[in-house]
Protein backbone atom coordinates (compact mmCIF):
# COMPACT_ATOMS: atom_id res chain seq x y z
CA UNK A 1 0.00 0.00 0.00
CA UNK A 2 1.44 3.42 -0.63
CA UNK A 3 2.92 5.41 1.86
CA UNK A 4 2.08 8.97 2.38
CA UNK A 5 4.53 10.78 4.65
CA UNK A 6 3.13 13.79 6.62
CA UNK A 7 2.41 15.62 9.30
CA UNK A 8 -1.60 16.59 10.86
CA UNK A 9 -1.08 20.39 10.33
CA UNK A 10 0.06 20.27 6.77
CA UNK A 11 -2.25 21.96 4.63
CA UNK A 12 -0.90 20.31 1.37
CA UNK A 13 -1.00 16.72 2.99
CA UNK A 14 -4.68 17.71 4.26
CA UNK A 15 -5.44 18.39 0.93
CA UNK A 16 -4.30 14.97 -0.77
CA UNK A 17 -5.75 12.81 1.87
CA UNK A 18 -9.00 14.27 1.44
CA UNK A 19 -8.74 13.66 -2.30
CA UNK A 20 -7.45 10.14 -1.30
CA UNK A 21 -10.30 8.93 0.83
CA UNK A 22 -12.87 10.39 -1.79
CA UNK A 23 -11.73 8.28 -4.79
CA UNK A 24 -11.55 5.37 -2.26
CA UNK A 25 -7.31 4.80 -2.76
CA UNK A 26 -6.07 3.27 0.59
CA UNK A 27 -2.78 5.22 1.99
CA UNK A 28 -0.62 4.39 4.67
CA UNK A 29 0.13 7.25 6.80
CA UNK A 30 3.39 8.15 8.69
CA UNK A 31 4.20 11.19 10.06
CA UNK A 32 7.27 12.93 9.78
CA UNK A 33 9.33 15.99 11.35
CA UNK A 34 10.72 17.64 8.05
CA UNK A 35 12.82 19.62 10.66
CA UNK A 36 14.54 16.46 11.21
CA UNK A 37 14.82 15.83 7.36
CA UNK A 38 14.74 12.30 8.12
CA UNK A 39 16.15 9.26 5.68
CA UNK A 40 12.77 8.42 5.17
CA UNK A 41 11.93 11.65 3.88
CA UNK A 42 15.06 12.56 1.64
CA UNK A 43 15.16 9.59 -0.02
CA UNK A 44 12.36 10.19 -1.81
CA UNK A 45 12.18 13.41 -2.07
CA UNK A 46 15.36 16.18 -1.94
CA UNK A 47 13.18 19.20 -0.93
CA UNK A 48 12.21 17.32 2.33
CA UNK A 49 9.04 18.46 1.87
CA UNK A 50 5.56 16.75 2.87
CA UNK A 51 3.68 15.67 1.56
CA UNK A 52 5.54 12.87 -0.38
CA UNK A 53 3.77 9.68 -1.63
CA UNK A 54 6.19 6.57 -1.21
CA UNK A 55 4.70 3.86 -4.04
CA UNK A 56 4.90 -0.02 -3.73
CA UNK A 57 7.93 -0.09 -6.55
CA UNK A 58 9.91 1.80 -4.33
CA UNK A 59 9.35 6.07 -6.27
CA UNK A 60 8.46 8.34 -4.60
CA UNK A 61 6.09 11.22 -5.97
CA UNK A 62 5.79 14.54 -4.20
CA UNK A 63 4.93 17.94 -4.17
CA UNK A 64 0.84 17.79 -3.67
CA UNK A 65 -0.16 18.85 -6.78
CA UNK A 66 1.75 16.01 -8.53
CA UNK A 67 0.39 13.73 -6.05
CA UNK A 68 -3.19 14.91 -6.43
CA UNK A 69 -2.61 14.20 -10.86
CA UNK A 70 -1.20 10.78 -9.76
CA UNK A 71 -4.39 10.10 -7.30
CA UNK A 72 -7.05 11.27 -10.02
CA UNK A 73 -5.06 9.02 -12.78
CA UNK A 74 -4.80 5.95 -10.68
CA UNK A 75 -8.75 6.34 -9.76
CA UNK A 76 -9.61 7.37 -12.72
CA UNK A 77 -11.45 10.40 -11.51
CA UNK A 78 -12.64 13.70 -12.45
CA UNK A 79 -10.63 15.85 -10.13
CA UNK A 80 -9.48 18.05 -13.08
CA UNK A 81 -12.38 18.28 -14.90
CA UNK A 82 -11.40 21.85 -16.31
CA UNK A 83 -9.17 24.45 -15.56
CA UNK A 84 -11.04 26.20 -12.73
CA UNK A 85 -10.12 23.32 -10.76
CA UNK A 86 -6.83 23.83 -11.86
CA UNK A 87 -6.34 27.47 -10.80
CA UNK A 88 -8.77 27.21 -7.99
CA UNK A 89 -5.89 24.63 -6.66
CA UNK A 90 -3.30 27.01 -7.56
CA UNK A 91 -4.57 29.94 -5.18
CA UNK A 92 -5.80 27.88 -2.05
CA UNK A 93 -2.01 26.56 -2.38
CA UNK A 94 -0.95 29.79 -2.96
CA UNK A 95 -2.41 30.91 0.19
CA UNK A 96 -1.41 27.64 2.10
CA UNK A 97 2.09 28.86 1.41
CA UNK A 98 2.04 32.46 2.06
CA UNK A 99 0.41 31.86 5.58
CA UNK A 100 3.45 29.11 6.10
CA UNK A 101 5.82 31.55 5.25
CA UNK A 102 3.98 34.06 7.85
CA UNK A 103 3.99 30.64 10.53
CA UNK A 104 7.58 30.18 10.04
CA UNK A 105 8.49 33.91 9.84
CA UNK A 106 7.52 33.96 13.97
CA UNK A 107 8.40 30.41 14.21
CA UNK A 108 12.01 30.85 13.00
CA UNK A 109 13.09 33.87 13.98
CA UNK A 110 14.60 35.35 17.37
CA UNK A 111 11.42 38.01 18.43
CA UNK A 112 13.87 40.71 17.73
CA UNK A 113 14.55 39.72 14.06
CA UNK A 114 10.74 38.83 12.88
CA UNK A 115 10.07 41.70 10.01
CA UNK A 116 7.05 43.13 9.81
CA UNK A 117 6.86 43.59 6.47
CA UNK A 118 7.66 40.04 5.43
CA UNK A 119 4.35 39.53 7.37
CA UNK A 120 2.19 41.98 6.07
CA UNK A 121 3.22 40.84 2.59
CA UNK A 122 2.30 37.47 3.60
CA UNK A 123 -0.90 38.17 4.69
CA UNK A 124 -1.59 41.05 1.51
CA UNK A 125 -1.32 37.56 -0.33
CA UNK A 126 -3.71 35.55 1.55
CA UNK A 127 -5.86 38.59 1.67
CA UNK A 128 -6.43 38.52 -2.02
CA UNK A 129 -5.97 35.28 -2.56
CA UNK A 130 -8.91 34.47 -0.13
CA UNK A 131 -11.09 37.10 -2.12
CA UNK A 132 -10.39 35.52 -5.63
CA UNK A 133 -11.63 32.05 -4.26
CA UNK A 134 -14.55 33.85 -2.05
CA UNK A 135 -16.27 34.96 -6.36
CA UNK A 136 -14.57 31.40 -7.64
CA UNK A 137 -16.56 28.68 -5.10
CA UNK A 138 -15.63 25.11 -6.16
CA UNK A 139 -18.69 22.47 -6.15
CA UNK A 140 -19.30 20.80 -2.39
CA UNK A 141 -21.41 18.07 -3.32
CA UNK A 142 -19.11 16.76 -5.77
CA UNK A 143 -15.72 18.33 -5.14
CA UNK A 144 -12.82 18.76 -7.48
CA UNK A 145 -9.43 18.96 -7.14
CA UNK A 146 -9.93 22.94 -6.22
CA UNK A 147 -12.71 22.24 -3.54
CA UNK A 148 -9.99 20.03 -1.76
CA UNK A 149 -7.75 22.54 -2.06
CA UNK A 150 -9.56 24.85 -0.96
CA UNK A 151 -11.27 22.86 2.15
CA UNK A 152 -7.79 22.41 3.39
CA UNK A 153 -6.54 25.69 2.96
CA UNK A 154 -9.12 26.94 5.14
CA UNK A 155 -8.58 24.65 7.54
CA UNK A 156 -5.06 25.47 7.97
CA UNK A 157 -6.34 29.29 8.54
CA UNK A 158 -8.73 27.95 10.98
CA UNK A 159 -6.02 26.17 13.12
CA UNK A 160 -3.37 28.87 12.56
CA UNK A 161 -5.24 31.94 12.13
CA UNK A 162 -8.67 31.21 13.77
CA UNK A 163 -10.51 34.68 14.36
CA UNK A 164 -7.75 36.65 11.64
CA UNK A 165 -8.94 36.14 8.42
CA UNK A 166 -12.82 35.40 8.74
CA UNK A 167 -14.53 38.33 9.37
CA UNK A 168 -17.08 39.37 6.09
CA UNK A 169 -16.22 36.00 4.34
CA UNK A 170 -19.32 34.31 5.15
CA UNK A 171 -19.29 33.17 1.68
CA UNK A 172 -16.23 31.15 2.52
CA UNK A 173 -16.97 29.96 5.86
CA UNK A 174 -20.58 28.92 4.92
CA UNK A 175 -18.79 27.07 1.67
CA UNK A 176 -16.70 25.75 4.27
CA UNK A 177 -19.50 24.06 6.55
CA UNK A 178 -21.63 23.29 3.40
CA UNK A 179 -18.69 20.76 2.68
CA UNK A 180 -18.17 19.34 5.77
CA UNK A 181 -22.19 18.18 5.79
CA UNK A 182 -21.68 17.04 2.72
CA UNK A 183 -18.46 15.01 3.61
CA UNK A 184 -18.70 14.10 6.98
CA UNK A 185 -16.42 11.01 6.33
CA UNK A 186 -13.66 13.45 5.59
CA UNK A 187 -13.23 15.97 8.56
CA UNK A 188 -10.90 13.25 9.80
CA UNK A 189 -8.29 14.25 6.92
CA UNK A 190 -8.31 18.27 7.78
CA UNK A 191 -5.47 20.13 8.94
CA UNK A 192 -5.27 19.48 13.24
N1 LIG B 1 4.59 22.96 -3.02
C1 LIG B 1 4.68 21.96 -1.98
C2 LIG B 1 4.75 22.63 -0.61
C3 LIG B 1 4.96 21.60 0.49
C4 LIG B 1 5.39 22.26 1.80
O1 LIG B 1 5.94 23.38 1.83
N2 LIG B 1 5.17 21.53 2.89
C5 LIG B 1 5.64 22.02 4.18
C6 LIG B 1 4.76 21.50 5.32
S1 LIG B 1 3.11 22.06 5.23
C7 LIG B 1 7.03 21.48 4.42
O2 LIG B 1 7.32 20.38 4.04
N3 LIG B 1 7.87 22.30 5.07
C8 LIG B 1 9.20 21.90 5.42
C9 LIG B 1 10.23 22.56 4.58
O3 LIG B 1 9.91 23.48 3.79
O4 LIG B 1 11.39 22.15 4.71
C10 LIG B 1 3.48 21.02 -2.10
O5 LIG B 1 2.44 21.46 -2.61
O6 LIG B 1 3.59 19.85 -1.71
Amino acid sequence: MPRLLYSPPSPYSAKVRLAAKHLGIAIELETVNTGQAPSVLIDGNPLGKIPTLLLDDGSAVFDSRVIMRHLDRSAKGELFADETAELIEAVADGICDSALAHVYERRNRPEEKVHQPVLDWQWDKVSRGLDWVGDHLPPTAKPDAGGFALRAALGYLALRFGGKWEAGRDALTDWATAFDSAHPDLTDCLPA
